[in-house]
Order: C-alpha cells, then structure tokens, then sequence
C-alpha cells in the first residue's frame, strides 16, 4: 500500500521569512522535502507533548492520563508529578551537558594556545583576560600574560570538574540572589557534578519527591548559566575578541552568484574562525580566482554566525529553521557544520543540490556525510580542504541555482558594558545610563527575547510580533540566538527601528543613535544578559536582588532541550520566563503550579507559557509593570 500523501501546508503558513518561502516553494517545485512539511505529517504524540509519559524502566513505559493526572499511578507508583519532574530534569541535564560541553572544549582550546600547543590562534583580548582573572580574585599586577591566563585557565576548569564549594563565577552573582540560593542549597557544583546527580536522581526509584527534585534541576541549570556558558562567552571574548558593534548583511540575499559561498552552521567559534584563515590565504584566494570565481564567500548560520559575525562582519545566511533552504538555493557549494542543531536530513537536501557536506567535529558525525576532523592544534588542514571542495564544486555546478534577492542590514555585537558607554555619561545619584532611564521610566524595564525557530509554529513570526510589540511599550529588547537573526531580517536590529518604539524608549534610542533590539550573539551568549541583569542591580536603583528588576525573558518559538536548561536558569536566578507554544509539563499537576506560581513564592522568577505573541507580551509588561510598582518607580 503506497504511503499517505501528506497535504502540504500554504507556504505562508509556514513562515514570514520571505526568502525561506521562496526556497520551500522551490523544494517543492523539485521534489525535496523539508522539515517544514515533515512536521505537518508528523503529529506531536498527545501524551509526549506534555511529558505524562515515564520510560525510566522496563517495568514501563507507564503512560499517564493527561486529561485526568491523578487518575493513575506508574507500575512502580511514580505519580505524575515524579514523572513529570524526572522528565524536566533530564532535559535540563541535556541542555547543561550541551553548553558545558561546548565550554569545555573552548577551555580547553584555551589551555593550548596558552602553552604554545595550537599556533593558529592567540589571545586577542587580553584586557579582557586581567579584568575576569582579577574578578576572580587572581592577582595580576607585576605578572606575565601566560602566568595570568595559566591560573584563569584552572580557575575556570573548576566550572566544569569541582565537586565542592561554589563555582568561581559566584563572586559576579548579586548577593541577595547568592544568599537565596545557599538558603535553598543550590548553589552550583561544577557542571559535571550537577549533571551526573540530575541523571542519578531522575533513575527508577530515586528522588520521588518533584520539590526535591527541583532543587537539583535549578542547580544543575545554574551550574549551566553562570557555569558552562559563562566560561564559553568569555573564552570566546579572550581567545577572539570582545565584540563590539558592527554592520551585518543578512538573509540569503547574502549568497553570491559568482562567489564560492560556503555556509558554515553550529555553535563553535573555532570553525568559523579557521575558515576565515584559510579563505584569507592567498593561495587558495588565488585557486578561488583560477577556477572562475570572484572570491570565497563565507556566510555563517545559526549559532555559529552569531558567534563571528561581530567579530568580523561577516554576513550571515539565516537561523535554525533556513538551514535545509539555503541549500535548496543551489548555490550552496560546501556546507560545514560541527555541533548542535544540525538536522541529519541536511545531508540529504545537500546531495540533491550536489553540495558537499562536511561534518568536522568527533563528536557529530552524519550517516554518509563527509567527516573531515578538525584538529585544534592544525586546524587549517580541516578548513583548507573544505574550501577546495567548495572551489571544486563551484566549478562543476550542475544545477540551475537560485539566489533570493532580500537582505537586510543590522548592528549587532551589543555588550552590557557597551551599552552603557553608549548611553554615555554619569546621572546624579551616580545610577549607570540605563538603570536611570530604567528609574525615570524612559525605558519601562528589559526584555530578553532569545531561542531557537521551531516548524511547528510559524516561522519568525513570534518573534517578530512579541518584539514589535515590547518596543512600542518602552521595553528594551535584548536578544540572542535564532530569535536575533529572525529581528535582524524584518528589519528591526537598525537604529531606523527607533520610529517603531515608544515614545520614551525612541527618545533614548535617537539620542544615541541605537536600535530599541539588540543583538548579544549566540545561545551561550544569554550569559551576557546575567550579567548585564546582574550589573543592572549592582549599580543600584532597582532592587536587591535578580527577583526585583523589572525584566522578563521569552523564547517564543523554542525547540531545543538547551532552550529548557537556559529558560530554567533565568527562572532560577530570579526572573520571569515565557516560552511560546507548548512547555513539557502536564496541566492541573502540582508541578506545573510550582513551576508557574511555587518557584516566584520562594524568590525565585517563574514560568508561564502562551500561544499568540501579544499574550507574551501581555505577561510580560504586566510583570515589569508589577516589579516597578514593588520598586515604587511606577508614577
Ligand atoms: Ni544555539 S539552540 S535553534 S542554533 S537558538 Fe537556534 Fe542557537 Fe535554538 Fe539552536
Ligand atoms: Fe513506569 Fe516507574 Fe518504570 Fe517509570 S520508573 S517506567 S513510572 S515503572
């Protein structure tokens, strides 16, 4: 019997990325099938979505009764509230294990280049390496650059392996938030500690408790934020340069027909930052030339692009859910990817555009693609390669390629510490810029809008809607990820998109000349809205502690379990999470009402989840609303 037919969606259901549309309507037209439609034929199991469902043991699967919870018990007695807890904290596990991970091996890089080992890199910022080495209580006067960042490296290692006392990035947590959670008895371990007792209390038959159990998955979130993703921004700033904010192309329009465009997609800065090597040798320039081409265009996407493009102005192609559509272009001649979010299917969108597709990390390798290791300590054999399959390929193009015309230029790299220069000058009371137009009422309070593009809900359009809609209420947004690329194509990371914003927010945005959206860089760069939150209440005016700014986080299309761990540090440092569409929680359990309401009575922020971006940012400025007003800065 053949297959059901799936019944495709109207492409602009789909998306309000113009240039993703063209590209499905061309995949269709060539008989390509993309995620987009796969997640019209797939439906989402019931049971699944809202995690009723335990396979900790072979006694089960136990599937609960989502419409009654209490209705039944696993096999071994686990209620839904277990179940359900158990299930959120192993994805938290998953999305701590990812950015730690991902930090490590930035550590680790960094360790190299210390003691000469890697050659290709060095420490470009070292401003920056004495500023965190003396944060943390390394001493640096009178001391060679290498004995600094050779204590700064085993300070930071302790991020990852200490198994007691606090992590060294406590000494940045503001003291109230630290106090609340030695009271609570979180404070984090280094990562591979919390992540190990996560997967150990979430077994069959351990922590039965959901309370309990949400204690650890707090820990195991912070020890993700102010742990592993913290080392990786700042290692990424010491190794590669704090950015600082710049010009970028983005959308396909970047592609070029006469260029060898290669894509690069993941979340490590080194791969990126190697291929600019190689593309910049004037040798490969010169066979780039030989074969026709007008030069080498290095377009990145995702996280990845994120990461260099404020480094070097490099243009950018795209978020999550363009990846499978830029190659659909044709004029895609390599594409490179090394770790997260990269869907398998690539590979078989890549072979059908006769694009080669190399994977390059040990860790992420794809059935049939190409693997070509990149070795930290001589990564240019890896990148040098790549770029000659790409020349090769662009000489042999076969295909009828197709480029969309659109793209949008963005400022992007934005800093907590920039931004306040930007704002410029001192206010009386000696408040920072930011906190006194926070306190004047200027700016109405500090939106983060971060997270990834997901197919099951509309892509871009949430994003763009719930910020459309925070600026013209006076919020400043704050962005990272895939939600900053879906701003920077409609058009809003310019300083033009003043005139969309309110009153008191375009006043402070045309005096300095700044957009009212601004871009921070990648998933692990979210670190950089902690401390910009942690700063916020250090220079005093607005609280004591995370919990009393008048700020609110969302992730309006999410998808990755990273997303849940980074969503749960923010709730766990104090502040009030939205994510869009759907959360893995069981309504009408008593989890759900801790994670919506429990969590904000103990100090900590909370959760709450909705649907249509305007509700989003309902919640969102009644909470800003809420805090100004405890804050008494609400005339
Ligand atoms: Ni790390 S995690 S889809 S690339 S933001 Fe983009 Fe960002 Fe989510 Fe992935
Ligand atoms: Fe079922 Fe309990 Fe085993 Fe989970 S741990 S599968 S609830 S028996």
């Amino acid at each position: 019997m053949a297959a059901k037919p799936i019944k495709l969606l109207n492409v602009e259901d789909l998306t309000i990325c113009e240039t993703t549309a063209e590209m499905i309507t061309k995949a269709r037209a060539d008989g390509v099938e993309l995620f987009f439609d796969r997640a019209t034929a797939i439906k989402p199991c019931p049971i699944g979505e809202q995690s009723a469902c335990c396979k900790h043991c072979s006694m089960g699967p136990c599937r609960m009764n989502t419409k009654s919870p209490y209705d039944r018990v696993g096999v071994c007695g686990a209620t839904i509230d277990t179940i359900v807890a158990r299930n959120f904290g192993r994805m938290v596990a998953a999305g701590t294990a990812a950015h730690t991970d991902h930090g490590m091996a930035m550590l680790e890089l960094f360790r190299d280049v210390i003691n000469g080992k890697v050659k290709d890199f060095s420490i470009k910022d070292p401003l920056k390496l004495f500023e965190i080495a003396e944060s943390l209580d390394i001493v640096t006067e009178g001391r060679e650059l290498k004995d600094v960042a050779l204590d700064l490296y085993r300070e930071l290692e302790r991020t990852y392996v200490q198994v007691e006392g606090e992590l060294p990035m406590m000494k940045r947590v503001p003291e109230k938030t630290l106090e609340l959670w030695r009271k609570a008895g979180i404070v984090p371990r280094g990562a591979m500690r919390e992540i190990m007792e996560m997967m150990h209390r979430t077994a069959m038959g351990v922590d039965q408790d959901y309370e309990n159990i949400m204690l650890q998955i707090s820990r195991t979130a912070l020890a993700d934020g102010w742990g592993g993703s913290m080392v990786s921004t700042d290692i990424s700033d010491i190794l590669f340069g704090t950015p600082a904010p710049l010009e970028i192309e983005i959308d396909m329009g970047v592609l070029k027909k006469d260029k060898v465009n290669i894509i690069v997609h993941g979340h490590e800065p080194i791969l990126l930052e190697a291929m600019l090597l190689s593309a910049a040798d004037p040798e490969i320039k010169e066979m780039a030339k030989d074969a026709g081409a007008k030069g080498i265009n290095l377009v990145g996407m995702c996280c990845s692009g994120l990461d260099v493009m404020s480094r070097h102005g490099l243009p950018h192609a795209g978020n999550f859910s363009s990846t499978e559509a830029v190659l659909v272009t044709g004029a895609i001649d390599a594409m490179t990817v090394d770790i997260q979010c990269i869907k398998q299917d690539l590979k078989r969108v890549a072979d059908f555009y006769d694009t080669p597709f190399i994977t390059t990390n040990y860790r992420a390798k794809i059935e049939g693609a190409l693997h070509i290791p990149l070795d930290e300590q001589n990564p240019l054999v890896c990148t040098d390669e790549i770029i000659l399959k790409a020349i090769a390929r662009f000489q042999t193009r076969k295909k009828p390629i197709q480029i969309p015309r659109k793209k949008t230029t963005g400022v992007h790299g934005f800093s907590y510490e920039y931004i306040n220069y930007m704002l410029g000058g001192s206010f009386r009371g000696g408040y920072t810029p930011l906190n006194e137009n926070i306190i004047n009422g200027r700016i109405r309070g500090v939106a983060g809008v971060v997270g990834c593009t997901n197919p099951r809900s509309k892509h871009d359009y949430s994003h763009v809607e719930l910020v459309k809609e925070l600026i013209k209420n006076d919020v400043l947004v704050l962005q990272t990820g895939c939600s900053q690329m879906a701003l920077a194509k409609a058009g809003l990371t310019g300083p033009d998109a003043a005139a969309l914003a309110g009153d008191g927010l375009a006043e402070v945005c045309e005096t300095v000349g700044m957009p009212p959206v601004l871009g921070l860089g990648a998933c692990v760069d979210n670190s950089r809205i902690l401390i910009a939150a942690s700063e916020m209440v250090k220079t005093g005016g607005l609280g004591e502690s995370l919990a009393d700014l008048p700020a609110a986080g969302c992730a309006p299309e999410w998808m990755s379990e990273k997303a849940i761990a980074i969503g749960h540090y923010f709730v766990a440092s104090g502040i009030y999470v939205v994510f869009g569409h759907t959360l893995p929680v069981t309504g009408g359990t008593r989890f759900e009402k801790l994670l919506f309401e429990g969590l904000e009575d103990l100090g900590f922020g909370k959760w709450a989840v909705a649907d249509d971006p305007l509700e989003m940012a309902r919640l969102m400025i009644a909470h800003i609303d809420k805090k100004r007003s405890q804050l008494g800065i609400d005339k």
